[in-house]
This record gives structure tokens, C-alpha cells and sequence, in this order.
């Protein structure tokens, strides 16, 4: 029989406002919100659990959360220190695996089964890690889950937050996903979310009810996913080199649009949202890249590759409008835009210490 995994997902709290309030202590315990002004068309990045309180949530128009929560303290982003932040923590990981799978700057998957300092019980190992986050980063909490597999482990970290510690062990897998909101299952969004709700299903519970084929009719490949993972099943290992090609977003319009002062605004907007989330996994490209459907279903891209990298949603969106005004976008009417960023450089190498390999001796068990 194979070896249990042993699995930990790690996501700061509160992540980019943490750090805000770690170096200026006077915020402690005040809705921060970091990310666009109120008085600008920019979104929230993120906020302080005071400010969750109110309503305002990551990715909303600071126009919004500034209504919601008006004694707000809004903060530019400083994306640098975040960097830090997080290969600092990415080091402590390191220090206890090799397979460690950075999903953004703040969360990352760990295979702990065969850990470097011999630790029997990846509970003990997320508490470890834990407090070294803490002491390490000047005082950041961070919210843990321990599983046997990827899937549970991202739902269990998720669900003591902030500094929370959750464990789901095989035996209680069953019974936790009976009850599991389907929101909360993997690789549903808000759009598939809205799908199974329409379907009647509203939790994990429902989702098992469901036949391989009937959810293949809804939802096609992803259908076979949805069933496996309806029943705790999720293979996929802890990838630590998986890299990013590309980070890119599209859009299809209700109807087609012929007006090119409509489409520059779109464009403006999908490569603000490209570089959030270019910033979000501290990378930047060389490459821009646009694509056009038009009304006839016929598909270009074009590209350009620019002397040095960028993550500045100015920068993209100027490359991309040059780009939009070269096609017969305007002349022809237009169904899809999408903006998107590659060509990364080399990801940052990572020190991974020399120290000595712990080989365990014992017997791991079914323990987590
Ligand atoms: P998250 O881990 O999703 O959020 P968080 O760490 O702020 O809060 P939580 O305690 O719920 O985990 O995202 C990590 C960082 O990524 C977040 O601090 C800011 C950034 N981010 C954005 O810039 N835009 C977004 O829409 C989201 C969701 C996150
Ligand atoms: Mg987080």
C-alpha cells in the first residue's frame, strides 16, 4: 500500500495589510485597507480583519469599501516588502522540505511525508512553522491546514483563520465534506458555484448524489474532477518547480462592440487586473500579448516583447492599446479581448540550506 501523504497548505492572514500594521504598530486593530484610493478607479488588494467587519473584501472598488467603511485607512501596496516577506517564508519551508509549491507570494503547498528534520506528525511540523513564520517575520500570523491531500488541506487552512491550525484526518474526511458549502470545493468559483446552486446543489453532501455523467453533461471534463474530489479523491502531488508560463484574462461580451472607445477601456481594466495579479505572485514578463475574436468567431493574437520586464499596469496597457489600434478592431466588431503577460525571467533561485539531510527512521503510520 502507498504511504499516506502528509500535507500542509500555508496562507498568511490578512497577508499585504499584516505587514502594513507590523511596521506601523498605530494600525494595530484599525480597518486597514490596502490597495486603490477611495477617490480612483483602483481595487482593494486586501484589508485588516477590523475592516472585514464592515464589508470590504479583496478585489472590490475602493469607491465601494470607502462607502462601506469611511474611517478606512487606505494604503498604497508596497510590493517589494511583500516580496521579502514572503522569501523569508519560503525559506523556513525549505528548512523542512524540498516539495514546497508556491500557489502566490503568501500560500504554499508543502509534502511533508518525508520531512528533513524527521518530524513524525505534520501537525507538529505546521505548528513549527507557524511560530518561526511568526517569530521570524517580526510577529505575521499564518493559517495552516494538515491533510492527506491537496484538496484538504487548502479547505482546512481556510477554516480557522487568522493564526488558525486545523487538521482534517482521513477518518473525518467523510463526514467533514457532507456538509462542505459547495463554494468551498476546488476549482469552484463564483461562476460554477452559481451553476451547482441553480443545479440544487448546495454542498458536499448534494454534490455525491451527482452520477460521473451527469456531472460530465454539466461541466464536461471538469465533471470527472468534481466526482473524485465529491469523495475526498485528489492525486495530484506537491509540484515544487511548477512555473508559471503565463498570467493572462479575457473577456467575451454579451454582444459584440464596433466602438473602439469602448474597448480601450477593457483593455485598461484586464491589464490593471494582469498586473494585481502579476504582483500577487511577484513575477513580471517581457512579453504583452492581445487577442481579438471578432464578430465571425476568427481569432489573432499579436505580441510585443519589450526591452526589460514589467508587472506596471501602465506599461501593459499602452503596449496593449498600440497593439488593438494596429488590428481591424473598430472596423470589424469584436466579441473577445484578452491581455497577456509572459516571457518571465529565470524565477528567483532560492537558497535551500546545505544542513543535513535527516533521513526518518520511524515509522510514520496513519498518523498526521
Ligand atoms: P489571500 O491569501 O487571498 O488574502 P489575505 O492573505 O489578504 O487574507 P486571508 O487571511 O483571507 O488569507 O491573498 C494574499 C494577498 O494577495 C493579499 O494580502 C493581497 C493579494 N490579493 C490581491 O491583490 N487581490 C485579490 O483579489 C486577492 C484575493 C489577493
Ligand atoms: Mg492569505
Amino acid at each position: 500500500m502507498e504511504k499516506m501523504r502528509k500535507i500542509i497548505h500555508v496562507d498568511m492572514d490578512a497577508f499585504y495589510a499584516s505587514v502594513e500594521i507590523r511596521d506601523n504598530p498605530s494600525l494595530r486593530g484599525k480597518p486597514v485597507i490596502v490597495g486603490g484610493m477611495p477617490n480612483t478607479r483602483g481595487v482593494v488588494c486586501t484589508c485588516s480583519y477590523a475592516a472585514r467587519k464592515f464589508g470590504v473584501r479583496s478585489a472590490m472598488p475602493a469607491s465601494r469599501a470607502y462607502q462601506l467603511c469611511p474611517q478606512g485607512i487606505f494604503l498604497h501596496p508596497r510590493f517589494e516588502v511583500y516580496r521579502e516577506v514572503s522569501l523569508l517564508i519560503r525559506r523556513i519551508f525549505f528548512d523542512y522540505t524540498d516539495l514546497v509549491e508556491p500557489l502566490s507570494l503568501d500560500e504554499a503547498y508543502l509534502d511533508v511525508t518525508d520531512n528533513k528534520r524527521g518530524i513524525p506528525y505534520a501537525t507538529r511540523t505546521a505548528r513549527e512553522i507557524k511560530a518561526r513564520i511568526f517569530r521570524e517575520t517580526g510577529g505575521l500570523t499564518a493559517s495552516a491546514g494538515v491533510s492527506f491531500n491537496k484538496f484538504f488541506a487548502k479547505v482546512a487552512s481556510d477554516l480557522r483563520k487568522p493564526d488558525g491550525l486545523t487538521v482534517i484526518p482521513p477518518d473525518q474526511a467523510e463526514e467533514f465534506l457532507e456538509t462542505l458549502p459547495i463554494g468551498k470545493f476546488y476549482g469552484v468559483g463564483k461562476v460554477t458555484e452559481k451553476h451547482f446552486l441553480k443545479m440544487g446543489i448546495k454542498t458536499g453532501g448534494d454534490l455525491k448524489r451527482l452520477s460521473k455523467l451527469d456531472l460530465m453533461r454539466e461541466f464536461g471534463k471538469t465533471g470527472e474532477f468534481y466526482y473524485e474530489i465529491a469523495r475526498g479523491i485528489d492525486t495530484r502531488a506537491v509540484e515544487p518547480n511548477r512555473e508559471r508560463k503565463s498570467l493572462g484574462t479575457e473577456v467575451t461580451f454579451q454582444s459584440d462592440i464596433s466602438d473602439l472607445t469602448e474597448m480601450i477601456p477593457v483593455i485598461q481594466q484586464q491589464s490593471q487586473e494582469v498586473s494585481d495579479d502579476l504582483r500577487r505572485h511577484g513575477l513580471a514578463g517581457r512579453t504583452v500579448t492581445l487577442k481579438v475574436k471578432f464578430f465571425d468567431f476568427k481569432s489573432i493574437t499579436r505580441s510585443r516583447t519589450l526591452e526589460r520586464c514589467t508587472d506596471s499596469a501602465e506599461v501593459i496597457a499602452s503596449v496593449a492599446r498600440e497593439l488593438l489600434l494596429a488590428t481591424e478592431a473598430g472596423k470589424t466588431a469584436v466579441r473577445l479581448l484578452g491581455v497577456t503577460v509572459s516571457n518571465f525571467p529565470e524565477p528567483e533561485k532560492i537558497e535551500t540550506p546545505t544542513g543535513i539531510w535527516l533521513q526518518p527512521e520511524f515509522d510514520f503510520g496513519e498518523e498526521l
